[in-house]
């Protein structure tokens, strides 16, 4: 019987305030996966062994890694908080556990990378988070014959007895404590993934819960120890069970209307998107999204109550993709200018308008005008419920009652018009 809390919901909302207001983060897939450079399911796509795969531990040494450039960049894009793989599935560690000898202390880098990542990013002022891997290609007792996401999936000589998966179990929980305990305050938790019968108390969920409450009260924890991204999990129910998570994490999706319980009552989440095609770095993806586009889609996701979670994969190097550091300074651009209509913001009290959408923070209304909006934007919806509209840019005012093309506007991916003293309008109980 899964422990269900007093007033999960309660506990939920307290805890997820900071990360409902901040709207933005960094995601950061980062670990040996980058020498090979064709994203982080090479060892299971090309189906390396443990040997093949030992090379990348011998040679791996980001001699250019310095997080604080990493921690700039996301700050300079208007990123709030950052959350870095510290395990990925290939089970190598970035951090220094007592627990493995398979980490980034032990190849050439020999140093504790999760350690320098939190101490600059908090530096520069943002919340940190750390993903963890439940799954785990490395372990000797984790599953391989037949799991469909090992590497070695029904190769007979990785057939292993699932009598000792306790003992993974044990060292999962062992690794998630050291980073609770030796790292100071955590803001986020990322667990990833389940699947089939790999959820809930196959981890020892309630068990490693009550532990992670015990030492980190205040922590943001996904929905992942329970079910993968928008997939299931209690989160959607009106009595989420204690692993059930703080927040649902579509992936690579905006989910068309929000995430909401089965009692249509608004949940925390936040959509994980890759900025090209792979979260590992991939050196022959060169298909990166526009700052447009991930403006419009970090729009997108505030307007249905959600967070964008905007991915990064670093190389071999240490170094962030320059095509990344372009997009994120171009939208740092933007939101420096139009920051206003995102953190803090929600869905509006007025339904999506044809030629963009809304935002909004309590009687602030932020408009929000997508480029390919054909033919004249009417605003005279508003007229009435508006006082006044100006360009969040630059202030300038519009009129509601005049029909507007997009042309109209200054050439960015869309403007926004609001100012807290132009465009407000009365409060329901006022009207
Ligand atoms: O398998 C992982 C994948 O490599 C990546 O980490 C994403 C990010 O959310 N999560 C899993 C796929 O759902």
């Amino acid at each position: 019987m899964d422990t269900v809390l007093q007033d999960p919901v309660k506990e939920r909302n307290e805890r997820t305030h900071w990360f409902r207001n901040d709207r933005f983060g960094m995601f950061v897939h980062w670990g040996l996966y980058a020498i090979p450079a064709r994203g982080e399911w090479v060892r299971s796509v090309e189906q390396l062994s443990v040997e093949d795969y030992q090379p990348y531990f011998e040679q791996f040494n980001p001699d250019r890694y310095n997080p604080r450039e990493w921690a700039k960049a996301a700050r300079q894009a208007g990123m709030k908080y950052a959350v870095l793989t510290a395990k990925h599935h290939d089970g190598f560690c970035l951090f220094d556990s007592e627990l493995t000898d398979y980490k980034a202390t032990n190849t050439k880098a020999g140093r504790d990378l999760v350690r320098e990542f939190l101490d600059a990013f908090r530096e520069e002022g943002l919340k940190v988070g750390l993903y963890y891997s439940l799954i785990d290609w490395h372990h000797e007792d984790y599953p391989a014959y037949g799991d469909r996401v090992h590497p070695m999936r029904n190769n007979e000589a990785y057939k292993r007895d699932m009598g000792n998966f306790h003992r993974y179990v044990d060292y999962l929980h062992g690794q998630v404590r050291e980073l609770l305990t030796n790292y100071g305050k955590l803001d986020i938790m990322w667990f990833d993934f389940s699947y089939d019968n790999m959820a809930g108390e196959t981890w020892r969920a309630t068990e490693l819960m009550s532990m992670i409450r015990s030492l980190q009260p205040h922590i943001v924890i996904d929905n992942r120890l329970e079910a993968s991204g928008e997939h299931g999990g209690s989160i959607y129910t009106s009595e989420p069970s204690i692993y059930a998570g703080d927040f649902a994490s579509p992936e690579q999706i905006i989910p068309p209307e929000g995430v909401t319980d089965n009692n249509g009552s608004p949940i925390p989440w936040e959509a994980c998107i890759t900025l090209n095609n792979n979260w590992g770095y991939a050196a022959a993806d060169r298909t990166y999204k526009s700052a447009a586009t991930v403006i419009r889609k970090l729009v997108e996701c505030v307007s249905k109550n959600g967070n964008l979670l905007l991915n990064v994969g670093p190389n071999a190097r240490g170094e962030i993709p320059q095509e990344s550091l372009d997009i994120l300074a171009e939208v740092g651009n933007w939101i420096a200018l139009n920051g206003d209509s995102i953190y803090g913001c929600s869905q509006a009290d007025f339904p999506k308008p044809e030629w963009g959408r809304y935002t909004q923070i309590g009687s602030t209304l932020y408009a929000h005008i997508f480029e390919e909006s054909i033919g004249p934007i009417n605003l005279s919806g508003l007229a009435g419920k508006v006082s006044r509209a100006a360009l969040l840019a630059d202030g300038s005012e519009v009129f509601l009652s005049r029909p507007w093309n997009a042309s109209h506007f200054p050439d960015d991916a869309f403007v926004n018009f609001a100012r807290p003293e132009h465009m407000t309008y009365p409060l329901p109980d006022a009207r």
